[in-house]
C-alpha cells in the first residue's frame, strides 16, 4: 500500500466542452486554488471537446479522487498497485498503448480516463518509453493506471501544442544525410536544442557518406566537435562507421530522428537486421522523401539497450523556447555575450555586440549563428 501521509482528497474539476471552442490556443490551464482552504491545488483542466464526461450539470463538475502527492508537489493517482503491473509503453496503436511488462509480456492496453484528464495535455498523457502500471485484463488486455514521471522527453511544436516524440530515452541520435536529401545545419541546431531541453545526451549521425567526399564534411564535424556533440560519419549501404555507431548505442536508450529519407530505418536495419520495418525511397524530383515510418516504436537491441525509430519530420518547431532563453542553448556563446555592451543584447541589430564581433573573427561558426537568427526570429525551415 502507499504510504498514507502523502495520500488526500483532491478536488478535481472537470469542465465540460460544450459547443465550439472560441480558444485554440492555450489549451490546458492551471488555476490557483489553494487560498481558499487548507486542500492543495485544484486544476482546472480543459478538455479535448470530444472526451465527455458522465453526468450533467454544475453539479457533477467537481470529483474527489484520491491521490498522492510525489516530491514535486504533482498530484499522482491512487492505484491499486497489487492488481497491477509495471511496464514500458513501445509504440502507440491507434488510441491504445502497447505495454511490455517487465516479465517480456506484450498487452494492447486502454488508458483510465482520469489518468488522460490529470495530464497537463491530454494528447501527451501516454507517449513510448512511458513506464506505467496498468491491470491486466486478460492475458492481452490491460488499462493503463498510472504514469511514472518522465525522466527525459523529446518533443516539438506541433499545430500549436507540444508533441511529445518519446520518453525515458538517454540520448537523441540526429541523423542526417550527406546528400539526397541535402543536408540542413539548421535542422541540426533545433534538434539540438529540443534535446538539450528535454534532458537528453546528442549523437549527430551522417549517413550517405558513401554519395560524397569525405573532405566535404571536415568543416561540419569540426563545427559540432567543437561544441562538444558526438559526431559518426556513416553509411548504410557500406556499412561504413557502422561499427562506431553500433557501439554508441550498447546498452542505452536512444531515439533516432530526422527528416525523411535521412535513412533512419535503414541504419537500424544495418546495425541489426529487421529492427526497423519498412524503408521506402527518397522520390527523386522532390527529395523530400516519402513518410515510411508510421509512429515511435521501441526495440530492443541484442547489444542491450533499445532504440526507438521514428516518421520523418520536415519542420522541426520548437515547443516553449522564449527568444532570450536562444542563446543559452548555443554554448559556443556563452563567453562572449556577457561581454555585449547591452545586458539584454539580442546579438542581431546591437552595437559592440562580443558575439557578433566573435562571428566576424572566425570564433563562433558564421553557420550556427545563421541558425541563431533564424531560430529567433521564428522562422521555419525551408523544406
Ligand atoms: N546511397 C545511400 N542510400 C541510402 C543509405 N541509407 C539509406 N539509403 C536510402 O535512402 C532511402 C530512405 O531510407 P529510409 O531508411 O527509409 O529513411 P528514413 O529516414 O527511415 O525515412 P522515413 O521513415 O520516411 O523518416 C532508401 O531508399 C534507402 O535505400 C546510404 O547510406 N547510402
Ligand atoms: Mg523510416
Ligand atoms: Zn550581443
Amino acid at each position: 500500500m502507499a504510504n498514507d501521509k502523502n495520500k488526500q482528497k483532491h478536488r478535481i474539476s472537470f469542465r465540460k466542452n460544450r459547443g465550439n471552442r472560441s480558444r485554440q490556443v492555450d489549451f490546458t490551464r492551471e488555476v490557483d486554488l489553494s487560498s481558499e482552504d487548507d486542500e492543495q491545488t485544484s486544476r482546472v483542466v480543459d478538455l479535448p471537446h470530444t472526451e465527455r464526461l458522465t453526468g450533467k450539470g454544475a453539479l457533477t463538475r467537481n470529483r474527489t479522487v484520491i491521490a498522492e502527492t510525489d516530491e514535486a508537489g504533482e498530484l499522482v493517482l491512487d492505484v491499486d498497485v497489487a492488481s497491477c503491473l509495471r511496464g514500458r509503453v513501445l509504440s502507440p496503436i491507434g488510441l491504445n498503448s502497447l505495454v511490455q511488462s517487465e516479465d517480456g509480456r506484450l498487452f494492447e492496453c486502454t488508458v483510465r480516463r482520469l489518468v488522460r484528464t490529470m495530464a497537463r495535455d491530454g494528447r501527451n498523457a501516454i507517449v513510448a518509453g512511458d513506464w506505467v502500471l496498468f491491470e491486466p485484463q486478460s492475458d492481452r488486455l490491460g488499462v493503463i493506471q498510472r504514469v511514472e514521471p518522465r525522466k527525459t522527453t523529446l518533443g516539438r511544436g506541433s499545430k500549436r501544442h507540444e508533441h511529445i516524440i518519446v520518453a525515458n530515452i538517454d540520448q537523441i541520435v540526429i541523423v542526417v544525410s550527406a546528400n539526397e536529401p541535402p543536408l540542413k545545419p539548421s535542422l541540426i541546431d533545433r534538434f539540438i536544442i529540443s534535446a538539450t531541453k528535454g534532458g537528453a545526451g546528442v549523437l549527430i549521425c551522417i549517413n550517405k557518406a558513401d554519395l560524397v567526399d569525405p573532405a566535404e564534411l571536415q568543416m561540419l564535424i569540426g563545427i559540432y566537435g567543437r561544441i562538444g556533440c558526438q559526431v559518426v560519419l556513416v553509411s548504410a549501404s557500406t556499412g561504413a562507421g557502422m561499427d562506431r555507431l553500433r557501439t554508441l548505442l550498447r546498452d542505452r536508450q536512444s531515439v533516432f530522428t530526422g527528416q525523411s529519407g535521412v535513412g533512419k530505418s535503414s541504419l537500424l536495419n544495418t546495425i541489426q537486421p529487421g529492427l526497423a520495418r519498412a524503408t521506402g525511397e527518397v522520390s527523386n524530383w522532390t527529395q523530400k522523401g516519402k513518410h515510411t515510418t508510421r509512429t515511435a516504436v521501441l526495440m530492443p537491441l541484442a547489444t542491450g539497450g533499445w532504440v526507438v525509430d521514428t516518421p520523418g519530420i520536415r519542420q522541426m518547431e520548437l515547443w516553449d523556447v522564449l527568444p532570450e532563453e536562444v542563446e543559452g542553448y548555443f554554448v559556443e556563446f556563452r563567453p562572449f555575450v556577457s561581454y555585449c555592451q547591452f545586458p539584454d543584447c539580442s546579438h542581431t541589430h546591437e552595437k559592440q555586440c562580443r558575439v557578433k564581433q566573435a562571428v566576424r573573427s572566425g570564433l563562433i561558426a558564421a553557420a550556427r549563428y545563421e541558425s541563431y537568427l533564424r531560430i529567433l526570429s521564428g522562422q521555419d525551415e525551408d523544406d
